[in-house]
């Protein structure tokens, strides 16, 4: 007999609320666009978590394989990310959706002011959409968001051989270096706006 959903019947209410929160984002996507004349989003993933990757964070956790482990105790059974091109863009995105009516900030994580030890960046934003479910929104820069990807076929990739101390110090100090261009391109950004400002 087949397993019955660890989501039970939410799934489509689930897609409504992650639709709902991509719509709001579209919305000021446009809105920042028409202000700077640039899109502060290069792109958007999002996805309801799998049931075999829910079951496996349940275990993984201790916690039971049911609905209200998976919708109650865990946040990211609804994951967003959006990826901009500079640091700016991302804090205004995620000031946008900290305030949105139907929204209720469960958790802030700023990995970008505060990066994790391994050098990992990002802004992790917990909503939860009309009192019921949780979205777990990810912000964060092209570079961060590439560093990112790499850093994850380390965690996941079994039987390295080679020197894992060393690929890790790699990829902490590309990290730092990344983080460094970020607030570069930001402040020539910044300085390109304003002489844009002086023509007006
Ligand atoms: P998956 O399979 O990626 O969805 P906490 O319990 O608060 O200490 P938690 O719940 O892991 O930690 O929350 P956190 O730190 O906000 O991380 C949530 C997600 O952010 C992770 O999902 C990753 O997707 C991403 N992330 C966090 N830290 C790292 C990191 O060091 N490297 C990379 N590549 N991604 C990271 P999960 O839960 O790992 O599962």
């Amino acid at each position: 007999m087949e397993q019955a959903s660890i989501y039970g019947d939410h799934l489509p209410a689930m897609q409504q609320a992650c639709d709902d929160i991509l719509n709001q984002i579209e919305i000021v996507r446009r809105k920042m666009t028409q202000q700077t004349g640039t899109d502060p989003v290069e792109h958007i993933r999002y996805r309801l978590k799998t049931e075999e990757s829910m079951r496996d964070k349940c275990r993984r956790r201790g916690l039971p394989e049911n609905e209200h482990s998976a919708l109650r105790v865990l946040y990211d059974a609804i994951g967003i990310r959006v990826v901009c091109s500079f640091i700016s863009d991302v804090y205004h995105i995620k000031d946008y959706l900290t305030e949105l009516a139907n929204c209720k900030v469960v958790m802030e994580k700023d990995y970008i002011r505060k990066a994790k030890s391994n050098g990992y960046r990002s802004y992790h934003l917990i909503l939860q959409y009309e009192d019921t479910y949780f979205v777990e929104v990810q912000l964060r820069t092209i570079s961060m968001d590439v560093w990112a990807a790499l850093e994850h076929h380390l965690k996941y990739k079994k039987n390295i051989r080679g020197n894992i101390d060393l690929i890790s110090s790699e990829l902490k100090r590309c990290a730092d270096e990344l983080a460094s261009t970020d607030l570069s391109m930001q402040t020539i950004r910044d300085m390109i706006l304003e002489e844009g400002d002086d023509d007006r």
